[in-house]
């Protein structure tokens, strides 16, 4: 038996929570169209919608905000973060964002033309969403194994190197004007990307001329991971392997919510002078100045101690360690789940949970529906609700290989009592499962649908 990691902190501030009856959750759902992002907060228990904004930040960060310079230009926290970013990742120029998609927006509009290519192991459906907003299509590359929930290869988001080449003799260098990793790789469960094959891709787009921009949003949980996995790291530093790991890269773009350990805030950095000329233009033009982007001089404070905060071992430790005693307490009980379990998140596998019902009818969708209806726990789909498509030419849906409800685990908010209820929730919804039935949509959004959609059961 492995010895269970207690929390790495004490807790100072508490905030109450509150778990609702049945028949109010009952009437809380169908008052949100079924859609849990229309839920208030106030009614979930266990909120475990996203890992992104959600993290109780230090005393630490909550001193930092006391010494916030809200002066217009070149406030001083903006030169603490510019220090944490040079020495955790070490690019030349950065620029801060109100979060990680204004970096998404400004980093492709300054590099993609319509009709453009980029690649990546998987992009996240904002970075998905903001290459076509400018016209260029995105293309995901990720390795067989990664789209299969029960392999338990340990770096399943890695990018499949040969299928790289491939592509990009088949539609043009000049076609890409980028390609990008997603570490650790959250549509594909959260799973960590090995530094080999960070090597490889680059070594790849070298060949090429072809930038590589890394979504590092969950960078110093891909750093654990390889470190406790891959072969000759696990002597070195959480700062060696990050360093590493951006050595390769051209840029990155962050959001601050996840490893930022922030409730607000991302960056764009890149080595190139140009690109950052242009950027500043753009960043100006829909964030703000330079030295802010969108932020208050405090949350620049907090985003650079957490920086720092999300490196320490001992924190990493038990960050991933929870996640993975949520996973194995599922398992033992037979619960499907996507495995091994990634850094952020425990991802049910909906279509073995749920047989019975047909992607068409939205399995995911229906178990996040009863996640909260039995246990006031809000989850959030990420199957064909947020990935499907259809067809322009022959009108038929495409389903997602991967149909998923992702427990995301907020950064130091909850304890192993938490988890236990969800656990037990979970475990008793699954010895019951035959009673759910499958949704359908009453108003289907034509774009980021997942974010307003509304349903009903069948
Ligand atoms: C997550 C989120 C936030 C989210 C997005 C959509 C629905 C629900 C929740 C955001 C990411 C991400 C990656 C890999 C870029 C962003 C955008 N994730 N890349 O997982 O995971 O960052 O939210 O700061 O704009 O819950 P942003």
């Amino acid at each position: 038996m492995t010895r269970l990691i207690p929390e790495p902190y004490r807790i100072k501030v508490v905030e109450p929570i509150r778990l609702t009856t049945r028949a109010e959750r009952e009437a809380i759902l169908a008052a949100a169209g079924y859609n849990v992002f229309f839920i208030k907060s106030e009614d979930v228990y266990i909120d475990l919608l996203t890992d992104s904004g959600t993290a109780a930040m230090s005393d630490a960060q909550w001193a930092g905000l006391m010494v916030g310079d809200e002066a217009y230009a070149s406030c001083r926290n903006y030169y603490s973060l510019k220090e944490a970013v040079e020495r955790i990742f070490g690019f030349r120029y950065f620029m801060p964002t109100h979060q990680g998609r204004a970096a998404e927006k400004v980093l492709f509009a300054a590099m993609v033309k319509p009709g453009d290519y980029v690649p990546s192991n998987t992009h996240f459906d904002t970075t998905h969403a903001n290459i076509e907003a400018v016209g260029g299509h995105a293309v995901d590359l990720p390795i067989a194994e990664g789209l299969d929930p029960t392999n338990k290869h340990p770096f399943k988001g890695n990018m499949d190197v040969e299928k790289l080449r491939g592509f990009i003799r088949e539609v043009g260098a000049e076609k890409i004007p980028l390609a990008m990793l997603t570490i650790t790789n959250n549509s594909g469960g959260g799973q960590p990307v090995s530094l080999a094959n960070i090597r490889a891709v680059k070594e790849v787009l070298s060949q090429h001329g072809i930038p590589l921009f890394i979504d590092a949003c969950r960078y110093a949980e891909n750093v654990y991971f390889i470190r406790q996995r891959e072969a000759g790291y696990a002597d070195k530093t959480t700062l060696e392997i990050a360093r590493e790991i951006f050595s390769y890269a051209d840029g990155c773009t962050m959001s601050a919510k996840k490893d930022g350990l922030a409730n607000i805030g991302g960056f764009l950095a890149m080595n190139d002078e140009q690109l950052f000329q242009k950027a500043s233009q753009l960043l100006i033009l829909w964030e703000g100045f330079l030295t802010y982007g969108g932020l208050a001089g405090r949350d620049l404070e907090a985003i650079a101690r957490g920086l720092w905060e999300a490196l320490d071992e001992r924190y990493l430790q038990h960050r991933i360690g929870q996640v993975r005693y949520l996973a194995e307490r599922l398992l033992e009980q037979g619960v499907p789940i996507l495995e091994p379990p990634g850094g952020h998140a425990v991802y049910l596998d909906a279509r073995r949970f749920l047989p019975h019902i047909p992607q068409a009818q939205l399995p995911g969708q229906a178990l996040v529906v009863h996640l909260y209806l039995e246990g006031g726990i809000r989850a959030v789909e990420i199957g064909s609700v947020m990935f499907a498509r259809k067809d322009e030419a022959t009108g038929e849906w495409r389903y997602p290989q991967l149909e998923l409800v992702r427990l995301a685990i907020p950064r130091r908010v909850y304890t192993q009592t938490h988890l236990d209820y969800v656990a037990d929730v979970i475990i008793e919804l699954y010895r019951k499962r035959e009673q759910i039935r499958g949704m359908r949509y009453t108003y289907e959004p034509p774009f980021l649908r997942h974010f307003t959609a509304r349903f009903e059961f069948v």
